[in-house]
């Protein structure tokens, strides 16, 4: 057979099985081989991309935003962080939703529950509260707060000044399972049964209730509030202990007090504490993450990026993308990801440098 018949007959074999799979199509089906490599990659390519919202440029939007419209009107004042890769799918990562949200003094977020679990970072003001089992608990800046999916919450602020917090939802998940939920309450705000800082301290000192399996959320810790004043004072003190890790530097993660697992089902977050001068060896996961700088100042390299980031500043490192991050001051780095979800489904992967 010369080159041009060979040329000629795969013609003809690509023709002849064209043919075929536009005969397939009225009937719903296709043909794998044509599509398997794309869906069993040898490994993951996150569609997500690097990204950072410095906080200095997007305040004064969200402030703008708090001129607009009350957090009543908006049911939640938030301008949603979407990765350029994700524009109009409210994604901050493949899985991950992120926002932030601010509320004025005097405002009320009203009470509403839902099928996502939503965790807060606070970022910035004082006096604004969350409320959340008949609960209140005021937000500091650096907190790590809870809001247990189905769990009816709503959101106030006493103070003098605006309050903004950094917002991550499960939502993509839900969505992807089409098993969203969600429904007001028949108030403005949730009745109160209990006194401030009541679940830290049943839950949250190494103690646990004797007569109180702490499965009040299901799934969910029952701490709401994981106060920034004790995980900082934990990681200087650990950070003390023992030298950094060349690739997590110390890291602590927010643990359900109950069966020491995180602190939610589909996302998990933890902090790292990285000292001034100190570089992480490059690593990856095959978990998407959304950071947040509660203190300090570096660089963070993810693909091809490198973000110089400050305080209040959100970044997404991609799935799977190798990522470093350098201090040029003591840092401590909020994190957030599906990792939780992943390791239950047996997916979790990372690789060290
Ligand atoms: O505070 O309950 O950013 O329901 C998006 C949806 C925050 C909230 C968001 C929400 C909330």
């Amino acid at each position: 057979m010369n080159e041009h018949a060979t040329i000629a007959s795969d013609e003809a074999t690509r023709a002849k099985r064209q043919d075929f799979y536009d005969r397939l199509a009225p009937h719903n089906l296709a043909p794998l081989w044509e599509v398997l490599k794309g869906l069993m990659p040898r490994e993951p390519t996150s569609q997500a991309v690097p990204f950072q919202w410095r906080y200095e440029d997007v305040r004064p939007l969200l402030m703008e935003a708090g001129g607009l419209l009350t957090a009543e009107e908006a049911e939640r004042r938030v301008l949603v962080l979407e990765n350029p890769s994700f524009v109009g799918e409210s994604r901050a990562t493949s899985t991950i939703y992120a926002g932030l949200q601010l509320i004025l003094p005097g405002e009320t977020a009203p009470a509403h529950r839902h099928t996502a679990s939503a965790l807060r970072f606070m970022l910035e003001g004082e006096g604004a509260f969350t409320a959340v089992g008949g609960e209140r608990t005021t937000m500091k800046a650096g907190d790590f707060v809870i809001t247990p999916n189905w769990a009816y919450h709503d959101h106030g602020n006493e103070g003098g000044g605006p309050c903004v917090w950094l917002d991550g939802l499960d939502l993509p998940m839900v969505r992807f399972f089409e098993a969203g939920f969600s429904e007001g309450y028949n108030d403005k705000s949730q009745s109160l049964t209990r006194p401030e800082g009541d679940a830290l301290a049943r839950f949250g000192s190494g103690l646990l209730p004797l007569d109180d399996s702490g499965r009040r959320y299901g799934l969910t810790t029952p701490i709401f509030n994981y106060p920034y004043e004790r995980t900082r004072e934990a990681l200087v003190a650990a950070a003390k202990g023992e030298d950094p890790d060349p690739h997590t530097a110390t890291t602590l993660r927010y643990a359900n007090p109950v069966d020491g697992g995180w602190t939610m089902p589909t996302m998990s977050a933890w902090m790292t504490h990285v000292p001034k001068g100190f570089t992480t060896k490059r690593m990856r996961s095959t978990d998407g993450i959304v950071m947040c700088v509660a203190e300090g100042r570096g660089e963070i390299t993810t693909r091809d990026k490198t973000f110089s980031f400050g305080p209040r500043d959100v970044m997404v490192l991609p799935a799977w993308a190798w990522r470093s991050v350098k201090a040029s001051e003591d840092c401590f780095l909020f994190c957030l990801s599906d990792r939780v979800a992943q390791e239950k489904l047996g997916f979790f992967r990372e690789e060290r440098a």
